[in-house]
């Protein structure tokens, strides 16, 4: 949002403020303040006015003014009602030397998963992503897709969904292999500097997951009911940046929340098939995988897991 029209819902936030006051205040013709007001009533913010001047009474439940209206984390969000792949978006952002931008969808329309498998993304979700330019090398960019996924959990656990992390991009609800939500990174570069990061994350908030197709989706409404999305946006988004601003705390913080550690996992790797129990996740996220020949580290695959988290050996 342009930078006077979020002083002016600051203000109104706190209101009730005249226009004659609000105009001094910021600097600005009552004319101009009065178009600020309008541009935001025409976007869904509710203001009211009466004899003690404007007053904020009430917020758009999910467009892009609503979730960076009290955002703790310096990004600009683009929001659509419908879009192909908020991922191509902000790829298309990139091209243009932006930065910092979440694109945000209510519904995908050709959303996407791993290996260009489709990703099922209808009204009542959350699809993001987030467009960075990070100073780091091209091997570090998987701590950014552990760190969308611990910024996921935290923000689904918020929303009392417990939720954990299957490695590398699933985060399900714990107990179960049931997936709540996915993350695609996508970025370009040379080999040795990134140019920009697409942290895509797509989690099945006020969602059927009968109108997901395949097996094993869940959603956060199927769990604990529907969520504020907007307020869910904003914690995953301001976790995210708390996170990729501290990379230190990244791979500790998804330890914590790992359903995959400890377990009997099959991971589908470039290279062929791993199995063997997950022993721990190290620096930039690879997996560990103490194999009946050793000691694998995986960097990338389709990881299984084959029991239950303490269940027979
Ligand atoms: C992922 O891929 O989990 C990454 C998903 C990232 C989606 C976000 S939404 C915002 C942004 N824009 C995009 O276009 N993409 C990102 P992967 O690990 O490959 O999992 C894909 C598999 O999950 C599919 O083959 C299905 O089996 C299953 N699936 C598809 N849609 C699903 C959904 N909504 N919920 C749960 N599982 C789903």
């Amino acid at each position: 949002m342009q930078e006077t029209r979020k002083e002016v819902l600051d203000a109104l936030a706190s209101g009730p403020v005249s226009g004659p006051d609000l105009a001094e205040e910021l600097g600005l013709s009552r004319a101009a303040v009065w178009k600020h007001v309008e541009a935001l009533r025409e976007v869904g913010f509710e203001i009211e006015s009466d004899g003690d001047g404007y007053r904020l009474a009430g917020v758009p439940e999910f467009a892009g003014p609503a979730v960076e209206f009290g955002l703790e984390a310096p990004y600009t969000v683009e929001y659509h009602d419908s879009i192909p792949s908020t991922n191509d978006r902000a790829r298309e952002l990139a091209t243009e030397g932006r930065e910092n931008v979440v694109v945000l969808a209510d519904e995908q329309t050709g959303g996407r998963g791993r290996l260009d498998r489709a990703w099922a993304s209808p009204s009542g979700g959350v699809w993001l992503s987030v467009l960075l330019r990070p100073d780091v090398p091209p091997t570090e960019t998987p701590l950014f897709t552990l760190a969308a996924a611990v910024a996921t959990v935290r923000a689904a656990r918020e929303a009392s969904v417990d939720a954990v992390i299957k490695w590398p991009n699933d985060v399900l609800v714990a107990g179960s292999e049931r997936k709540l939500a996915g993350v695609l990174t996508e970025m370009g570069g040379e080999a040795d500097r990134v140019d920009w990061l697409v942290v895509g994350v797509g989690v099945n908030a006020n969602v059927d997951p009968a109108t997901i197709p395949g097996e094993g989706a869940t959603s956060l409404r199927a769990q604990a009911g529907d969520v504020d999305r907007r307020a869910f946006t904003q914690r995953l988004v301001e976790e995210f940046h708390s996170l990729r601003t501290d990379p230190e705390g990244i791979l500790p913080a998804w330890r914590e929340r790992a359903a995959t550690l400890g377990r009997r996992v099959r991971v589908d790797t470039p290279g062929g098939e791993v199995t063997g129990e997950a022993v721990g996740v190290t620096y930039p996220g690879s997996l560990v995988v103490e194999t009946a020949g050793g000691r694998v580290e995986v960097t990338a695959g389709d990881c299984e897991h084959l029991r239950p988290a303490g269940g027979d050996s």
